[in-house]
């Protein structure tokens, strides 16, 4: 019997079950016009949380049209900074007034636990903030040593109507990643959340609607990606796609996209290495390696899924990680103490099993977990830790995505075996290094092919960074002022002015 520590206590209390969410279009909430709607059924307390509209092609060719019409008569962007930043000021100040709500129905869509809900909901407020102030910052150069007569300026403008498509895993945070960015530079958008979990992105645009923000400037579509998501890439009227989720559809993305040379900006999986030196401080490594794999039920781009640790210390460090992971707290993510909630579809819980068992038959060793977790009085919508050693580079369960809790541990000799690990991956989204020697950490750093690199700590983030991946973990950044950037277009003014001379 697997030694776990699991809450089976039922404690589900959502008085608006289930949540009735509709498109918004034009500044106007509404549900399809063939009536066609999906249900979604928490993975982990099996009621209907949530009644969705199910977009069509002419619902998404509206908002489109909408959030062209919008940009293009200025109503947006000939606005002040100042004052589109007091809007998305205003939307930061209904987030957080409703954090508990929103927490809710993101924990009973995805399976994710409350207590990591709330944190996402609530602390997305802070991005909002801070894409506000970055309103006020647009601004290019000029140049005036081009001639005497001559005043070059490069200007700043926002990119035009941004279709952006997110994912389940982290669905109000990744909106708000890429959405009040977007907002600041003065572009309008057309929105669609997963399907699996479109319930918060519905209850935004209902704080879009009572902070004030413009009728057509956000659109909201709710769906599948065919229709919704295909034509959100392909129309002629778009003029940016922002998309998060997987490798196989952001390449689609990329490709249909390029019929109208729109700009694309992906933010795609990952396979994090995490190196561990034989001069780290253990008791900090191990923690963070735990919590980095279990974090969103190990359902996260930046998981640390990949442990590379040092032959001499593998020994000790997967015993202290094993034992770690026993007292993570499994179950009912509506609990607050929980850690680890449900797996958010069957299939995906399939997919994770899968990969553990090929691992398995190729030979690799389970040191923990690595099967189904049944909760009582939840069901089996759950998965054990799994720790895996004996895996070899090339296993899928090493280069690809499990998107679970699931670790893998390759062992390494000295520092070039390290970095040439570290780096055997078509991904590159983030790796971490741990060691007290100063210098190893930087040269760990200069190489690693990753957009973050972070040293003795695991998923420390901040607004004012940038965020995204190298290789096949996607294009462009997101936040701080690199993803602001990436909403804007660049216009060169020349004017021959201020003859002097007779
Ligand atoms: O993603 P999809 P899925 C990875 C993770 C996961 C796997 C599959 O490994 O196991 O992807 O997840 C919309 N045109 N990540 O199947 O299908 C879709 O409706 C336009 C990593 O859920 O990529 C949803 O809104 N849009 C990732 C969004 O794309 C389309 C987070 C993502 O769905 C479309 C999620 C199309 N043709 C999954 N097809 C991360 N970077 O964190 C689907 N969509």
């Amino acid at each position: 019997m697997l030694d776990l520590n699991i809450l089976a206590e039922q404690t589900v209390d959502m008085p608006e079950a289930p949540y009735h969410a509709r498109h918004f279009i034009d500044g106007v909430f509404a549900d399809s016009a063939d009536g066609r709607t999906s249900e979604r059924v928490s993975p982990s307390h099996g009621i209907v949380v949530s009644q969705a509209a199910l977009g069509s092609e002419a619902e998404t060719e509206a908002a489109i049209r909408s959030a062209r019409a919008a940009f293009d008569d200025g109503r947006w962007s000939g606005l002040s900074g100042k004052d589109r930043a007091v809007i998305l000021n205003k939307v930061a100040d209904l987030i957080e007034a409703s954090e508990e709500r929103l927490a809710v129905i993101e924990t009973l869509e995805s399976g994710k636990p409350i207590s990591q809900s709330r944190g996402e909901c609530g602390g997305a407020a802070d991005l909002w903030r801070y894409a506000a102030s970055l309103a006020r910052t647009m601004h290019g150069d000029s140049h005036n040593t081009l001639g005497e007569d001559i005043l070059g300026v490069v200007l700043k403008e926002p990119i035009g109507v941004v279709s952006i498509i997110t994912p389940w895993n982290f669905p109000f945070w990744i909106l708000s990643q890429k959405l009040p960015f977007a907002l600041a530079a003065g572009c309008t958008c057309v929105v669609k959340p997963s399907e699996v979990t479109p319930s918060t992105t519905a209850m935004l645009g209902e704080m879009l609607a009572e902070a004030g923000l413009p009728a057509g400037v956000c659109n909201i579509v709710l769906g599948y990606g065919d229709p919704v998501g295909s034509l959100m890439s392909t129309h002629r009227d778009v003029d940016m796609v922002s998309f998060t989720g997987s490798t196989a559809v952001g390449k689609r993305i990329t490709k249909s996209a390029g019929d109208t040379l729109k700009k694309v900006a992906l933010e795609l999986g990952g396979k994090n290495p995490q190196v561990i030196f034989p001069d780290a401080n253990l008791d900090d490594a191990a923690d963070a390696v735990t919590f980095g794999v279990h974090f969103n039920v190990g359902q996260c781009c930046n998981s640390s899924s990949r442990i590379i640790v040092h032959e001499d210390i593998a020994d000790e460090f997967v015993a202290r990680v094993v034992a770690l992971s026993r007292k993570v707290v499994f179950g009912n993510p509506m609990h607050p103490d929980t850690q680890v909630g449900a797996i958010v579809t069957e299939e995906h819980r399939s997919k994770i099993d899968g990969y553990v068992n090929d691992a398995v038959a190729a030979g690799a060793e389970v040191c923990l977990g690595g099967g189904v977790l049944d909760v009582p009085g939840l069901g089996n919508q759950f998965y054990q830790p799994t720790v895996v050693r004996g895996v070899t580079p090339d296993m899928p369960i090493v280069r690809e995505e499990v998107f679970g809790p699931v670790l893998t541990v390759l062992t390494f000799r000295d520092f070039e075996e390290a970095v040439a690990l570290a780096n055997d991956s078509t991904y590159g989204l983030s790796a971490g290094v741990w060691s007290e020697n100063v210098h190893t950490c930087l040269a760990f750093s200069r190489k690693a092919q990753a957009g973050t690199v972070w040293t003795n700590t695991w998923m420390d983030g901040f607004p004012e960074l940038a965020f995204g991946g190298m290789k096949e973990s996607g294009q462009g950044r997101e936040i701080g002022r690199y993803g602001f950037e990436e909403f804007l277009e660049v216009k060169s003014l020349v004017m021959r002015i201020g003859r002097t001379r007779a």
